[in-house]
């Protein structure tokens, strides 16, 4: 018998309310102890005293009846009031009753054990929990939703039938049926495959939903990227003078928009220098660069038309517009003015540009690593299965689809090794 769980389940702190939850078979039994009157139904909140060794607490507590719980077992919950004391009190005294403390996501594994979630399930929860923009969060909620989940399975199942249909032709070769069933094998793969290619694609609106959109401001010394940055935050954060190489060191400071993540990165004036510092400003100034989704190349001189060296897509940003004469006009530019205009234009082309208003619409993002790279590998027997089916090696072709069926079953854990669960599991913070 497992042994009944506890921790606290809410954030740790000063607050209104704490939420301690215990899971286990004795977890009733064991509340019965010290709280009174114990809720005679489940799934209703009772209010009663709980009883600890140091006073009585005036709390709330609601158990739910094993399989109809968030981790499948019995579960007893007490709101009891927020604040170190108060919750440190509530665990011991559920200790001291025959509860042991939970590890991290210990919940959550329980809960997996008992067919309650799945892997994806589990991995959509500490998105949500971990989500900063509501993007991220809706994300997160879909893979909770087990969309993902579903999506993967269907293919599972169409990869089953196919294999059976394989070997249905290979135990019976008296029955000539290899040859019409490699056709309909290879069309119904290709069609897996394209399902496969359309999920894949997601992950980059899914990193942008997740993530945020990476952007570094680079360009000459004194041309207003500092300035550029405060105005973009909307703060003061970033020194700004007119003196040549202000900034020295990356600064990143991220800001929401239209419940997008921006991360920018203001760096160091790119020019000729041979002071030590300013050149290792200038490095991480390129470096910045390079890992970032996009650049944004600031100048200050209306005539300039040149271009920052990287691979990255870049914008050029005519900065201090309320100086120029003439405005500059080119495509991939945009025409602002850091100190004394609205640079909010900015943060509407890089939306645009990374698609971002698709999110709220999309009906599943990748937004896994994990998740991604087993459908890449799923992906690549496919296709390997494509091709024996051109050679018509029947054998390999079932052997192929049936290693991408084992590979998209990580996904769900529906074939996960023990060590990927507990990697999973244990990304969950106490009490969950
Ligand atoms: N008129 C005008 N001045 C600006 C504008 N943006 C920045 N400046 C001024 O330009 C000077 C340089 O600004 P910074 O933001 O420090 O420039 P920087 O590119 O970060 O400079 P370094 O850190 O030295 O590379 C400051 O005096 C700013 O007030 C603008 O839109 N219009
Ligand atoms: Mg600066």
């Amino acid at each position: 018998m497992n042994k009944t769980i506890v921790a606290l389940s809410t954030a740790r702190g000063r607050a209104a309310i704490a939420v301690v939850r215990m899971s286990g078979e004795d977890a009733p039994d064991i509340a019965k102890k010290f709280f009174s009157p114990f809720p005679q139904q489940p799934n209703f909140l009772k209010v009663g005293t709980l009883k600890t060794r140091y006073f009585d607490e005036q709390a709330m507590c609601v158990y739910f009846a094993a399989p109809h719980s968030y981790t499948g077992e019995n579960v007893v919950e007490f709101h009891c009031h927020g604040g170190a004391a108060v919750v440190q009190a509530v665990i011991e005294t559920c200790l001291q009753n025959g509860a042991v403390p939970a590890q991290n996501g210990e919940f959550s594994k329980r809960a997996f054990i008992n067919g309650k979630q799945n892997l994806s399930n589990a991995e959509g929860i500490i998105e949500m929990i971990d989500a900063e923009t509501a993007s991220a969060a809706k994300a997160g909620a879909d893979l909770m939703e087990n969309k993902l989940g579903k999506r993967v399975m269907a293919l599972q199942d169409e990869l089953l039938d196919i294999v059976s249909s394989c070997e249905a032709a290979l135990d019976y070769p008296e029955e000539d049926l290899e040859l019409p069933t490699v056709g309909t094998a290879r069309e119904r793969l290709v069609h897996i495959g394209r399902s496969l290619d359309e999920m894949i694609s997601t992950a980059t609106l899914g990193r942008v939903a997740k993530y945020g959109i990476d952007v570094a401001i680079v360009g000459k010394p004194n041309v207003g990227k500092s300035s550029l940055l405060n105005a973009l935050l909307g703060t003061d954060r970033a020194i700004v003078s007119e003196t040549q190489g202000t900034t020295r060191d990356t600064l990143s400071e991220s800001v929401n928009y239209k419940d997008i993540r921006f991360n920018f990165v203001d760096t160091a004036g790119l020019r000729d220098s041979t002071d030590e510092i300013e050149l290792e400003g200038i490095k991480r100034a390129r470096k910045a660069a390079d890992s970032a989704d996009v650049v944004l190349h600031v100048t200050d001189d209306p005539s300039d038309r040149s271009v920052y060296p990287t691979v990255r897509p870049q914008i050029r940003i005519y900065n201090k517009c309320d100086l120029f004469d003439e405005q500059p006009c080119c495509v991939d530019s945009l025409v602002v003015s850091a100190k004394y205009g609205n640079v909010d234009i900015i943060k509407e082309t890089l939306y645009q540009m990374f698609s971002a208003n698709e999110i709220e619409s999309s009906d599943l993002l990748i937004t896994n690593e994990r998740h991604l790279s087993c459908l890449n590998r799923a992906k690549e027997q496919i296709v390997g299965a494509i091709h024996a089916c051109d050679a018509t090696t029947l054998d390999i072709v079932s052997t192929q689809i049936r290693e991408a069926w084992q590979i998209l079953g990580e996904i769900t854990g529906t074939n996960a090794q023990e060590d990927i669960i507990d990697r999973i599991y244990s990304k969950f913070c106490l009490g969950k």
